[in-house]
């Protein structure tokens, strides 16, 4: 499976509701303008990030973060990105890739891999990872010759590609992770989502999280947040949309709202607009789908969430991700090395960059090197997600 060129002409659309949806994407695009949540990331001069950040942050639930990535990181990534598709199994379930090759990922125990037939919604409306998408969306009809299924989402996507790995370590997105959950924030997973165009399947609405929602001390950070750094950029036709504010309300009847909105349009919706670069921030708890896309464009986020330690420590999690276990300290370290990797990664490629001083590995930096060795160490370094 090759990564399609950035634009692409497509034909398909979206077959009946073509016209209702571009309609929708109108008026969204429109409203995520006015929501005052986009902008570069600014930190005052004692390192704290800027006010105005935080607060449209925890008032919409989301934030874009402009100008993040430069042209160097992203030709970096897009390079990885078609690595790994031209070596995914040929087909799912085959063991060699299109040049015959042993293909990547097959020998991994932890998820890495999903497949889904071309601009339709694999998770909507079933059981799967805790049944929280509980409503199907359209699935508009793929052209005659589109391939059975494609690859969609990649977890564990660090052991794959150290373009990835380094944004990961990004100082001013872990200055952002610190401000946001503290200095001793904790990984949650990461992720490559892949929409190519006339491919790409859908993300059914959904609030992620599983284990806080009833808690007494839930609040509206319980769950974390995910970075969303955008290779391409993301568009109102092939981008993830939020209901902003739905992260401070508890667990929502998606159900019911796509009831009531009579489709999978939820009117209050609003798309995250990004250019190549761009790095949305979206709260885990924000009511979030994106729909098939029959655009032209690809899409290819970056994906990866950071929770605060109170969150994870002493808790018992898991289940979606990974088998179920009490997260301990032990447990949270060893995960968290990826990011001591990824800082050292970062260095060796920016060296020019500040490097970032994550508060729970200082003093044991010397071991935490980025090499060959610590690459071939993270083989299935996702069992140990932290998934709550
Ligand atoms: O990027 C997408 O389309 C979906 C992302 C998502 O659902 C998530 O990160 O939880």
């Amino acid at each position: 499976m090759a990564l399609q060129a950035h634009k692409s002409d497509v034909a398909t659309n979206y077959g009946d509701e073509q016209e209702a949806m571009a309609t929708y994407r109108r008026a969204g695009e429109e409203r995520a303008m006015t929501l005052g949540n986009r902008g570069p990331i600014r930190f005052n001069p004692d390192g704290s990030l800027a006010k105005e950040i935080l607060d449209a942050y925890w008032r919409c639930g989301f934030y874009v973060f402009t100008g993040v990535l430069g042209k160097d990181e992203l030709a970096d990534i897009e390079a990885d990105v078609a690595n790994i598709l031209e070596r995914a199994p040929v087909t799912e379930g085959a063991t060699v890739d299109i040049h015959g090759r042993p293909a990547i990922a097959v020998d991994c125990k932890a998820p890495t891999l999903f497949w889904a037939r071309p601009l339709s919604d694999p998770f909507g409306g079933t059981d799967l990872a805790n049944g929280r998408h509980p409503a199907r969306m359209f699935e508009p009809r793929a052209a005659a010759d589109a391939p059975e299924k494609i690859v969609y989402l990649i977890l564990g996507s660090l052991q794959f590609s150290d373009a990835c790995l380094r944004v990961y370590g990004h100082p001013d997105l872990l200055g952002v992770a610190a401000a946001i959950h503290g200095p001793d924030f904790t990984p949650f997973n990461e992720a490559l989502f892949i929409k190519q165009p006339g491919l790409g399947s859908s993300v059914a609405w959904h609030q992620d999280g599983v284990t806080h929602w009833d808690s007494p001390d839930f609040d509206q950070g319980s769950h974390g947040f995910n970075f969303m750094a955008q290779l391409y950029g993301s568009t109102s036709a092939n981008g993830l949309w939020l209901v902003p504010g739905t992260h401070k309300l508890g667990k929502q009847d998606i159900k019911a709202r796509v009831a009531s909105a009579g489709s999978d349009r939820l009117p209050d919706a609003v798309p995250m607009l990004c250019a190549p670069g761009d790095v949305g921030i979206s709260n885990r708890q924000t009511l979030h789908g994106s729909f098939a896309n029959t655009s032209p464009d690809t899409r290819v986020t970056v994906n990866f969430g950071f929770h605060r330690r109170s969150s994870v420590l002493g808790i018992k999690a898991g289940g979606v991700h990974n088998a179920v276990a009490t997260y301990d300290e032990a447990r949270i370290h060893e995960r968290a090395r990826l990011i001591a990797y990824a800082i050292d990664a970062r260095q060796q490629r920016f060296p020019h960059e500040k490097r970032f001083v994550y508060q729970p590995f200082v003093g044991q930096e010397d071991n935490y090197r980025w090499n060959a060795a610590a690459r071939a160490g993270l083989k299935d370094y996702n069992l140990l997600d932290l998934s709550i």
